[in-house]
């Protein structure tokens, strides 16, 4: 064990990668806009700077922790540097607080708070940049840039995808898409996770919400929600409640209070995916094609695929995700029992996820020019609503999910994190995956059932960086599985870009165990036991694989 000197006090200190991360443990905060322990670190924002006796200033977030290192936090002269860092950075910045999304939940506004600053004594430059709004799911305003990279680093690192970037010098310096196009017309996924570590309003997910509220405002329209997975192990941290608690009654119940006429659960149609994507994937193994199958609940993923890597298209389940197979269920059948029709109903997706909206968009979703699903919330979303309803979260009461599609089994519930689809379309052939840190790429987790004398393997990835990493291997031969789940965020839908921030590594595992825990509670496992599905087979759809499933929840993807 090593020690050091932070603010006179001895400290001990172990492996930890920077200055920042002993200040941190030690229980002192410094302020930072552009570091995140899961990415690169820059050094840019200069907010973290520290000073040792001999009046050195270094950036805590880049500086290695060395043993006798004696150094201070909270200087005169370190706080007014802060302070002027601070001010330069609102002076370029639109501070129209008021009316902005983010208002409440900015680290700028925050920190500008925690610093004191009362005036800025920098003249505001001139001019407004256009707002880019051309994308389903994320709004750019760059106005609103701190050029702290976060959201470059992100998307470059973590995902592999990079279609943010520097751009111009100086006092013109710009965070853009490449050749400064609108994001719609370059390879972004929507996978939002720019938006999820972006401090301040300049990523920030398309809202939906007004499309939703003049739905509840409708009497002719009978409103009903499909809760994903992971929202119920989420929503709950914009209340106060820690990461991980599931609130799934207290979700129903707060919709309820919103005025949905009725709340689903989208898990009931993940139990429906596993069904129908087992028996495609146990055909394909029989006739040794278009393997291996990978999965296509995530949006971002399958677009992944299209844009990047289009040959391995075929290679997708040709299932709808969940959230699709849900809107198609709910407009083709379930309608009529309600008294209703297609046109009358209107569905909304809680989803923790900003590539489920450009999902509903697409145009294999939609039926004689209607969508099957009308809107789609992310979770940050909800939480607004309920705010703006007047709800009381703390005092809504629990209620349980409406039947019949409200009914759910373990194996859907667990899509939410990262290994659950596969393990429940392994359930669905009878079989429990063990999942085992890959060898060669601790990030792939593998397994291997034996199923009528053969080796099922199966991998899963969470983070498209990894997924490439995985799809580079496949075609190079290097490796091979039968069954590859992808999910583009780290850690599955849990880790998803719709979700309260912080969205860290901590809090994704908090959410993870909170549902992998909700789920050891339910009675049913596997989703071939879950009897509202049977029925529907029985009575609507007759055999998983039939052209009638084929017809309402598979897809061919067009692109
Ligand atoms: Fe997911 Fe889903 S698990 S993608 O992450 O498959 O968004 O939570 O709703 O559709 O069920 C998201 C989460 C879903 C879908 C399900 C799948
Ligand atoms: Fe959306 Fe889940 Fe895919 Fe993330 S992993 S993009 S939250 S579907």
């Amino acid at each position: 064990e090593k020690t050091m000197k932070i603010n006179g006090k001895q400290v001990s200190f172990t492996d930890e990668a920077n200055l920042l991360e002993v200040i941190r443990k030690a229980g002192i905060e410094l302020p930072t806009f552009c570091y995140h322990s899961e990415l690169s670190v820059y050094g840019a924002c200069r907010m973290c700077l520290v000073e040792d006796d001999n009046g050195r200033i270094m950036a805590a977030c880049s500086t290695p922790p060395r043993p006798g290192m004696s150094i201070r936090t909270h200087t005169e002269r370190l706080i007014r540097q802060r302070r002027v860092t601070l001010e330069l950075l609102l002076a370029n910045h639109d501070r129209e607080c008021t009316t902005c999304v983010k208002s409440g939940n900015c680290r700028l506004q925050e920190l500008a708070n925690i610093l004191g600053i009362g005036e800025i004594r920098f003249g505001q430059k001139n001019g407004r940049l256009p707002i880019d709004d051309s994308s389903p799911a994320i709004v750019r305003d760059p106005n609103k840039c701190i050029l702290c990279g976060d959201c470059v680093r992100m998307c470059e690192e973590v995902q592999g995808v990079g279609v943010l970037g520097f751009a111009y010098r100086g006092s013109n310096a710009k965070v853009v898409p490449p050749f400064n196009k609108n994001i719609s017309e370059v390879n972004c996924v929507d996978c939002g996770q720019c938006a999820a570590v972006c401090p301040t309003g300049a990523l920030t997910i398309a809202s939906h919400m007004e499309k939703v509220w003049s739905a509840l405002y409708d009497p002719q329209k009978t409103v009903v929600a499909q809760i994903a997975p992971a929202v119920r192990v989420s929503l709950g941290e914009e209340f106060g409640l820690k990461p991980g608690t599931p609130a799934t009654g207290k979700v129903v119940g707060a919709l309820k209070k919103i005025g949905f006429d009725k709340v689903f659960d989208t898990c009931f149609a993940a139990d429906v995916t596993a069904i129908e994507e087992s028996c495609e994937f146990l055909e394909r193994i029989s006739k040794n094609q278009r393997l291996p199958q990978f999965t296509s609940c995530c949006p971002a993923w399958v677009k992944y695929v299209e844009l990047h890597y289009p040959q391995y298209k075929d290679n997708i389940s040709t299932c709808r995700s969940p959230q699709q197979m849900f809107g198609s269920l709910m407009k083709g059948i379930y309608a009529k029992a309600m008294g209703t029709d297609s046109e009358n109903i209107f569905v909304v997706s809680i989803m923790p996820c900003t590539a489920k909206k450009s999902e509903a968009k697409r145009e294999e979703f939609f039926k004689n020019g209607i969508p099957d699903v009308d809107a789609v919330l992310t979770t940050q979303e909800l939480a607004r609503m309920i705010r703006e309803a007047g709800v009381v979260f703390d005092e809504v009461e629990e209620m349980p999910f409406d039947m019949p599609l409200g009914f759910a089994t373990g194996g859907g519930v667990i899509f939410g994190g990262s290994k659950g689809v596969a393990t429940a379309v392994m359930r669905v052939i009878g079989k429990e995956p063990d999942f085992k840190a890959d060898k060669d790429n601790p990030n792939i987790k593998t397994a291997e059932i034996d199923y009528n004398a053969r080796k099922i393997k199966v991998a899963t990835v969470s983070g498209l960086g990894n997924a490439k990493k995985l799809l580079e291997d496949l075609r190079a031969g290097n490796k091979y599985y039968d069954l590859i789940e992808v999910m583009a965020c780290s850690g599955g839908c849990i880790g998803g870009g719709g979700q309260p921030q912080p969205n860290s590594n901590n809090i994704r595992k908090s959410r993870k165990q909170g549902l992998f825990g909700h789920e050891k509670l339910m009675q049913l496992k596997s989703p071939i036991e879950n009897p509202v599905i049977k029925d529907l087979y029985k009575d609507n759809l007759g055999e998983p694989g039939s052209a009638k499933a084929h017809a309402m929840l598979h897809t061919a993807y067009t692109n």
